[in-house]
Formats: structure tokens, C-alpha cells, sequence
């Protein structure tokens, strides 16, 4: 792409791939997303994808790609193309936070994601004792963990809904952000061989 094109170049798409422990609500909250309606989940064998317009010139592709152990080996592959990641938690399950927690860590530390903004569902909102956003953000070490990128932690409920378009609102304006400076970079790049 030439420099002229580069600068003209609106991002039309992001690549958002979910990641968390089995049962967070992954599924659950891909169908909300896009029906805005409640399905019967199973398992994910292999991976959901689906696409949201979340702005008129602007689309999320979300790549659901599972969550359990056997699954667990081939996140990398999907994290290769990732504009942006989304985290669900369940943050009733107090006992697994601890475990998602050290898989977070482990994600973002991963090279093919580094910088990449992240939003953090805190999933499950509606049961009682659940640990609120900032509790969740405590839990998670974000501020530690994330501080080299965008990050946000939102408290939601994918059986009502609740706290989605905020999630979908974040990320949009993070893998905007983030695709513009991928692609003024690529601009630099093209400068230094001038
Ligand atoms: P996963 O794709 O991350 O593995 P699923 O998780 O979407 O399959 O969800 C696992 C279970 O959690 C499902 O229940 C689902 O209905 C439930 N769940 C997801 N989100 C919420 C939520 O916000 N609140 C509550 N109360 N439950 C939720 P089952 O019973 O089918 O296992
Ligand atoms: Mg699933």
C-alpha cells in the first residue's frame, strides 16, 4: 500500500477474539450480541464466529474459539490476526477466578498480542455475590498486567444484556484506535525506506 493510500485508508472491520474459562458465558453472550436474545448454549466444539456492525462503516468479528482444556492449545493460532481481545469471566465463580486469572496472564503475555486493548466482561452479574468490576479488576491484577495497553473492565449479564453495548461501544472505539496506530506505523515504516 502506497503512503497516500495508507493515510486514506478507513479500518472497516476488527478481528476481536474471546477468550475464558469454559462456562464464563462466551456463547451466551455471542448469541446476545447478535439477536439480542437468549439461545440454549452447548459446549463450543472448535469455534463461533459472528459478525456485529457496531458502527455504519464499521464491523467486529468475534471469534469465539472455546474454552475448554483440549481447546485451550490452539488459542495462539487465533490470536495471530486479533485487533482486540475480549476476557469473559464469571465472577460468581470465585473458586475458577484465581484460575482464570493465571490463563489471562498467560494470554497477555503472549507476543502476538502485545499492545492489543482488552475489554473485561465481568459476566454473571445477576448472581448473587458476584464480585463487581472494580473487585474484578483488583482480582485480575489489570493495572499491573494491562498497563501497556487500552483496557477496561465492564460489569455485565448476558442473559439480560445488560452492560453489552456499553462492551460493544469500548471495543469499537479501542480497535479503531488501535487499527489507526497499526496503520500509522505502517506509515513510519514506509517513510524510513524512502
Ligand atoms: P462458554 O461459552 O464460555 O463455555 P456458555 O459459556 O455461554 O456456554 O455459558 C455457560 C453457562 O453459563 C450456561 O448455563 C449459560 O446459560 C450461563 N450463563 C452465561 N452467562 C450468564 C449470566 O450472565 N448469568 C447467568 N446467571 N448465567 C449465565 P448452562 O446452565 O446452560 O450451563
Ligand atoms: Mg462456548
Amino acid at each position: 500500500m502506497g503512503l497516500q493510500n495508507a493515510k486514506h485508508s478507513k479500518v472497516k472491520q476488527a478481528n476481536i477474539v474471546m477468550l475464558g474459562l469454559d462456562s464464563a458465558g462466551k456463547s451466551t453472550l455471542l448469541y446476545k450480541f447478535r439477536y439480542n436474545d437468549l439461545f440454549l448454549t452447548s459446549p463450543t466444539i472448535g469455534f463461533n464466529v459472528d459478525m456485529i456492525e457496531t458502527q455504519k462503516d464499521f464491523t467486529l468479528t468475534f471469534w469465539d474459539v472455546g474454552g475448554q482444556q483440549k481447546m485451550r492449545q490452539s488459542w495462539c493460532s487465533f490470536l495471530e490476526t486479533a485487533d482486540g481481545l475480549l476476557y469473559v469471566v464469571d465472577s460468581s465463580d470465585k473458586q475458577r477466578l484465581e484460575e482464570s486469572k493465571k490463563e489471562f496472564e498467560v494470554i497477555l503475555k503472549t507476543e502476538s498480542l502485545k499492545g492489543i486493548p482488552v475489554v473485561v466482561l465481568a459476566n454473571k452479574q445477576d448472581l448473587p455475590g458476584a464480585w463487581n468490576a472494580e473487585e474484578v479488576t483488583r482480582r485480575l491484577n489489570m493495572k499491573k498486567y494491562c498497563s501497556d495497553r487500552n483496557w477496561y473492565v465492564q460489569p455485565c449479564c448476558a442473559i439480560t444484556g445488560e452492560g453489552l453495548s456499553e462492551a460493544l461501544r469500548i471495543l469499537t472505539a479501542f480497535t479503531r484506535q488501535y487499527s489507526r496506530s497499526k496503520e500509522t506505523s505502517t506509515i513510519f515504516k514506509e517513510i524510513k525506506t524512502l
